[in-house]
């Protein structure tokens, strides 16, 4: 089905992967390990997946990769730095061929025209930062992100048009483990932390003279309430407000939100603060905002207590489950979804991107949105049709969102190859690239273009008329 083409000319086709989930060679050219690796180990030893020590082998097949990028017509590629590969320690001594690795990375993307955008710190944080000081918990974490961030500025400043400070905080707030720390009022603590380290980075960097953009990269799912129960109604909001929006808004505005505070008081949890905070937090001015969606989902409240599962992560199943105390979720019955049970709403991500531009009229990137799969090979191709239904629906949506007056420049889908999920190891897969290995055999690590690739390319090549 053809549908009205309205992204503009320059619009940036790209997208997505980070370090920890792709590059592998963790111990290799002086990198020391980051919380993401130890994390992944431990859930390794528990759950029998997989761990970081290869992932995709990023690290040695750029080049290949890169070149597959190019023949898909990517125009940008968001990717990470690991920051114990440029600084293993997360302070201290620069890590000379780590420094080289990324060099290598940005002119080979360069060489085929294609935008690198670059996150800082996507949950691997170098262990070394939480064995000297407990990482984020500390406040001394934010000088240390400040030093790796300007060194990264005025090393690849030249050549990198946009730069993401951290990814998800919003989760690193709520999901302790992901930061290497073990409860939520450390995480909380730690989160306040990120949002001073956030603002001086951003102010540093307009400070530099360079010509790039710079901005926070959060994740969002539109929220449905259950029914139109005012209650649900105040639910569905009131996990939005909890979830992200109290956190651009302390990073826009400068300031926390009263009803933020006011439920961390209620949980008895408060994070320390010193006198010079709101004014640090003043003044920031994100050049964009950078958004993971993927999923929407129904929210009630929370009814019963017979049926509580544990709740343990946001990569749980969106639908029939509860979190404690809080919510229950629902599947939608209006939606389908894919393997790990999370939908393809492209009318969410509409709602969500108008949602966001209107509340915060800056301009939007995405720079992760997918569908998780179970895949195999079948006589030497990969065919993924449900992911190009999902594609298909949100670039429709993103469209039609621009139509509605969005600034929206540049979409990166999750992720270019099949990368190390965040928590279940290598079996979900999200690539327009096939890697050929399992949790358990690494084979000989081919990529193949999976038929999404395809569709992606024709896709970009007649600039989104799908
Ligand atoms: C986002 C993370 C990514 C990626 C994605 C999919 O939260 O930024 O790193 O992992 O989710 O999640 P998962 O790998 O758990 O399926």
């Amino acid at each position: 089905m053809e549908t009205e083409n309205y992204f503009p000319k320059d619009f940036l086709w790209g997208a997505s992967m980070s370090a920890f989930q792709s590059e592998g060679a963790i111990a290799d050219d002086g990198r020391k390990l980051s919380v993401a690796d130890i994390r992944i180990k431990k859930m390794n030893q528990q759950f029998h997946t997989t761990d970081t020590s290869t992932a995709t082998d990023f690290y040695h097949r750029y080049k290949e990769d890169i070149k597959l990028m190019a023949e898909c017509g990517l125009r940008s590629f968001r990717f990470s730095f690991s920051w114990s590969r440029i600084f293993p320690d997360g302070n201290g001594k620069v890590n000379k061929k780590g420094v080289q690795f990324y060099d290598n990375v940005i002119d080979e993307l360069i060489k085929y025209n294609i935008k690198p955008i670059v996150t800082l710190l996507h949950f691997d944080l170098p262990q070394s930062l939480i064995d000297q000081y407990q990482g984020f918990y500390s406040r001394e974490s934010i000088q240390d992100f400040l030093n790796y961030a300007k060194f990264c500025f005025n090393h690849f400043g030249d050549r990198i048009p946009y730069w993401l400070t951290i990814n998800e905080q919003d989760v690193l707030a709520n999901i302790p483990f992901f930061n290497g720390l073990d409860n939520l009022s450390q995480s909380i603590q730690a989160s306040h932390h990120m949002n001073i380290a956030n603002a001086l980075t951003m102010k540093l960097y307009h400070s530099l003279d360079l010509k790039g953009k710079i901005g926070p990269c959060l994740s969002y799912p539109t929220r449905y309430p259950a029914s139109t129960d005012p209650r649900d109604q105040f639910l569905a909001m009131n996990l939005d407000d909890l979830g992200i929006f109290y956190l651009i808004d302390t990073l826009i505005y400068g300031k926390y939100p009263a009803y933020y505070i006011n439920h961390l008081k209620s949980k008895g949890i408060m994070f320390k603060t010193k006198k010079e905070d709101s004014s640090l937090l003043k003044n920031v001015k994100p050049d964009f905002l950078a958004i993971n969606w993927y999923t929407s989902e129904v929210v009630g409240q929370y009814l019963d207590d017979s049926q509580v599962d544990d709740y343990q992560g946001p990569e749980l199943p969106r639908q029939n489950r509860s979190e404690k105390g809080v919510a229950q979720y629902y599947k939608n019955p209006y939606t389908e979804y894919g393997d790990y049970n999370w939908n393809i709403d492209g009318v969410g991500l509409r709602l969500a991107l108008r949602k966001i531009y209107e509340r915060y009229h800056l301009p939007l990137m995405i720079t992760e949105n997918g569908l998780a799969l179970k895949e195999k090979i079948d006589h030497g191709k990969i065919h993924d049709q449900k992911r190009i239904k999902y594609l298909n629906q949100m670039i429709q949506s993103m469209s039609l969102a621009i139509k509605d007056g969005v600034k929206l420049f540049s979409y990166n889908p999750w992720s270019f190859t099949d990368v190390l999920s965040s928590s279940q190891g290598m079996d979900k897969r999200y690539g327009l690239v096939f890697i050929d290995r399992t949790n358990t055999d690494l084979k000989v690590l081919k990529r193949i273009p999976k038929d999404s690739f395809y569709w992606y390319q024709k896709c970009i090549h007649e600039n989104g008329s799908i």
